[in-house]
Formats: structure tokens, C-alpha cells, sequence
């Protein structure tokens, strides 16, 4: 990565959206409200919004300048044929549908290739992938490598698959019962960690000799094919378009939430060069999105993900992009704020077992840290620990807590200024100093499944 100094954004500022910091004192009483929980707080009560970096970007002019060519044909609108051409170019497959967001086109692919009892293998699978395929009566499987486990070992790659045991999983199985593998790029569910090129193109090659097919989860594709550039040897030279090009020709299609690379506020995307499999995905496409050329979009949705495909591209944006998020984590760490290492693409996770040793995981420390910073800057992250992933075991009614207690920092693509980001990292530092007398968190209301969304917490 270039040296700081040499470092701004490659863009200025045309439009801007005011936020407002409430005080301290009006924030404790809407936390209070919202039951400590900050799925509940209205946006404009938040000032920093690190909630999630899915369909929170902000557009270009040249994308909002695409929203008026929008041809609101009902089909074969201009723009679905500018996607079409666009997704043609940057994956190489031929066949494009798109899709009103990630989780359609994984339920269009599911529907075809996962039938009860099968496996579906991958690095690891997002949560609604994972719910597709369990909806479709299969397994989802999750092979990452061991390191991409452990929160403080740096491995340039960390969402790698073990090739070792996916060739153990295609010998019990067999292949006949494992319906597809599914490479998530970047791996998501453990941080924004990139797969290798090589790592890719093994899983691959081993699918291949098995006749399994291949799919990219590619909702993060281009900052997956910058930290190759950066970190994968024989690839220092290549485009960002090229190394994303290689990346694509090793699948069979991929499913995209464009709400991330697309650059777009809502849109996804079914993609294959297999035009038998296309048409059987048209066919679901059709009931579950609409007609083959606008899937649940407007056409000028459809120009503004066109455009944005080929933005998310630039170099000079992703090298802003990423190194925002590493400057983030830097400086927490330069303040022994416990964090994952390396930060992946798309944000910093806070370690929260680490950060406030005192609260045991019964008294939810990361949801107590994501309060801690709602009052002190009024800053929205959210928690991946005890709230969103323990539950009670089924036979012994005992609690199961997750080995990790996070917090995400997802951060939002060209919508915060580095200021912002100190912002945060004078927060943490605040909250640090006085981490002996935050109190833990006691739930009093919980959904049977997805929890973490409408729970209602007490203060202890
Ligand atoms: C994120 C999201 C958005 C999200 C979705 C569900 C619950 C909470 C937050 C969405 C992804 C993703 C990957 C790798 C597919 C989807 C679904 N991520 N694959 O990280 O990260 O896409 O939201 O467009 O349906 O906050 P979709």
C-alpha cells in the first residue's frame, strides 16, 4: 500500500446529506427506547452509520446521471442490455439476470441445483445463503482454512478454503451429492478476508475433475481482486480487471449482491455461461422477480449497476476504499483497541472479549460495547457475538455461546471522510478509559429465530 501521506480521496464532494450529533443525553434516553437495541434507533438520531455496507454507498454522478436514461420498458429495456454487456465483459458469462437483491439470486440458484440431502460447499456460506440452501433441504458446509478462525493470526488470505478437507468432504460424499461449491469473495462472515487466486483456481480444478460446478458469492469481487493484486505474487502487475476477469473464469456463474460492488442501493445478479442452466433460472426468475430483462428492478436501477460494475474498478477508488478501512484499524490498534487482524475489505471487527474482559458472554459484552458507542458518538455498528449467534441447546435448554463476541464497523463505500473515521477512534479510546464501569446487557425479549434483529435488552 502506498504510504499515507501520498493518500485522498479521488473524488470531491458534489452532493452532500446533512447528519446531526444529538447529545449525550438525548442518546442514552433513545437507546433506552430502542430496548439496547440499535436496529430500533431511527437513521437520522445516528451520526456515523457503520450498521452494514450493503446498498449504503453513494452513487456517482455519472450513476445518477444513468437513473434518468432509465427505460422503464417492460421488456428489453436499453439498460438491462448495458448490464447484460457490462457483467459480459467484467465475468465473462454470457447470460445475465438480474435480480432486486443477493438473497434472489441465491434463491434461484438453490432452486435449481440443491436437492434434499446434498451439500453445498464453500469457504463460508453468508446467512442467507446458508438459509437458501437449508430452505431447499440441503447443508450448507463451511471448509475456510483454520487461520481463518483465529481473530489475531495474519495470513494474507484468510478466506481460503482448506483444499484439504473439501477433498475429504468430495470423498465421503461422493459427488453426486454435493450440489455446487460456492466460493464467498471476500469472506464476509469472518471479516472481509480475501481468497487467493490460487486458492480458486485449486477448488476449481478439483470440482472440475468432479464434474461439480463452481459458483461465486461475488458481492465483493473487486476488493477480493485488489488484496490479490496487493498480496498474491505474479499478480503486482495485472489490472484490477484483469485479476477480476481470472477470478470469474475459474466459476461457472456467481451470484451478487450489487448492493456492495455494484456500487448500487439495491440490485443483484444471477450470472452463468451455461445457457441450460440459464433457462432454467429464467424460469424461477420469472415468478420470483419479474420478467428475464428487469428481475424486481427499475431500469434505471438496472443503468446505475451497469456503471457502477465499471467504477468499482478503479484502482485509484479501491486503493481509497481499502486503505480507509486500514487506516481505521491502524489507529485502534496504535490505541490497543483490540481488533481482527488483518482488516479485510469492508470493515474493522472489534474484539469485544478483549476490549471489556469484565462483562461475561452471559451479560453480552459486544452488545454492550455497540451500546457504549451509540452514546458516546452516536455511532451505529452492530454486534456478532451472544446476541446474533448463541441460542439455547435444544436438549439441555443450556445456553451456547459463540466462540467469537464481535462488533462490526461496516463501513459505507465514498461516504465517510477520514475525519469520520478519527471520530470513531477518539470514541473507542473514550470508552476504553473507562471500560471498568460499562455494564453488561440482560435480554427480556427474543424472537425464536434471527434474534439479534428485535431483541430487547435491560441494563445490569
Ligand atoms: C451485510 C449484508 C447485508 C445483510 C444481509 C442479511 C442480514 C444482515 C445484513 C449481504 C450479503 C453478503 C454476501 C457475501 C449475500 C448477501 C445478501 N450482506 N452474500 O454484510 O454479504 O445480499 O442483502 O443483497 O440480499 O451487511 P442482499
Amino acid at each position: 500500500m502506498r504510504p499515507r501521506s501520498e493518500y485522498a480521496e479521488p473524488y470531491r464532494i458534489k452532493v452532500v446529506e446533512p447528519i446531526q450529533l444529538t447529545t449525550r443525553e438525548e442518546r442514552e434516553q433513545i437507546i433506552a427506547k430502542a430496548g439496547y437495541n440499535v436496529f430500533n434507533i431511527p437513521s437520522d438520531k445516528v451520526y456515523i452509520d457503520f450498521l452494514t455496507d450493503s446498498g449504503t454507498s453513494a452513487m456517482s454522478d455519472y450513476q445518477w446521471a444513468g437513473l434518468m436514461v432509465g427505460d422503464e420498458a417492460y421488456a428489453g429495456s436499453k439498460n438491462f442490455h448495458h448490464l447484460k454487456e457490462t457483467v459480459e465483459e467484467i465475468s465473462g458469462f454470457e447470460y445475465v439476470l438480474p435480480t432486486h437483491q443477493g438473497r434472489a439470486a441465491e434463491n434461484i440458484l438453490t432452486t435449481i441445483l440443491v436437492k434434499p440431502g446434498e451439500r453445498v460447499l464453500g469457504n463460508m456460506h453468508f446467512d442467507t445463503t446458508e438459509g437458501h440452501i437449508r430452505l431447499k433441504g440441503g447443508e450448507p458446509v463451511n471448509l475456510v482454512i483454520k487461520e481463518g478462525l483465529e481473530t489475531a493470526t495474519r495470513h494474507p488470505f484468510k478466506g481460503n478454503i482448506d483444499i484439504g478437507r473439501l477433498i475429504d468432504e468430495i470423498k465421503t460424499y461422493g459427488p453426486e451429492r454435493i450440489s455446487y461449491i460456492d466460493i464467498t469473495v471476500t469472506c464476509n462472515s469472518n471479516g472481509g478476508q480475501p481468497v487467493s487466486m490460487g486458492n480458486i483456481r485449486e477448488a476449481s480444478r478439483i470440482a472440475r475433475e468432479h464434474s461439480i460446478p463452481v459458483f461465486l458469492d461475488a458481492a465483493r469481487f473487486a476488493e477480493n481482486a485488489y488484496f490479490i493484486r496487493e498480496r498474491e505474487e505474479g499478480y503486482e502487475n495485472k489490472s484490477i480487471a484483469e485479476i477480476a476477469r481470472e477470478m470469474f473464469s475459474y466459476a461457472d456463474g456467481f451470484t451478487m449482491s450489487a448492493k456492495k460492488d455494484g456500487l448500487v442501493n439495491i440490485g443483484g445478479i444471477f450470472a452463468t455461461r451455461d445457457g441450460e442452466l440459464y433457462k432454467k433460472a429464467g424460469e424461477w426468475g420469472i415468478i420470483y422477480e419479474g420478467f428475464l430483462t428487469y428481475g424486481g428492478l427499475a431500469g434505471r436501477d438496472l443503468e446505475a449497476m451497469a456503471r457502477g460494475l465499471k467504477e468499482v474498478l478503479d484502482e485509484d477508488y479501491l486503493e481509497n476504499r481499502i486503505g480507509q478501512v486500514a487506516y481505521l484499524g491502524d489507529c485502534l490498534l496504535d490505541g490497543d483497541i483490540p481488533i481482527i487482524e488483518p482488516t479485510g475489505g469492508h470493515g474493522v471487527y472489534l474484539d469485544a472479549r478483549r476490549f471489556l474482559p469484565l462483562i461475561p458472554q452471559s451479560a453480552f459484552p459486544a452488545q454492550a460495547l455497540v451500546v457504549e458507542l451509540y452514546v458516546e458518538a452516536g455511532i451505529r455498528a452492530v454486534e456478532l457475538g451472544t446476541a446474533a449467534f448463541g441460542h439455547k441447546d435444544k436438549k439441555t435448554g443450556e445456553m451456547v455461546y459463540p466462540a467469537l463476541e464481535l462488533v462490526r464497523l461496516a463501513i459505507p463505500r465514498r461516504v465517510y471522510t477520514d475525519r469520520h473515521m478519527d471520530m470513531v477512534v477518539r470514541a473507542l479510546r473514550n470508552i476504553a478509559g473507562r471500560k471498568d464501569r460499562i455494564r453488561g446487557l440482560k435480554l427480556v425479549y427474543e424472537a425464536p429465530v434471527l434474534r439479534h434483529f428485535t431483541a430487547v435488552f435491560e441494563q445490569l
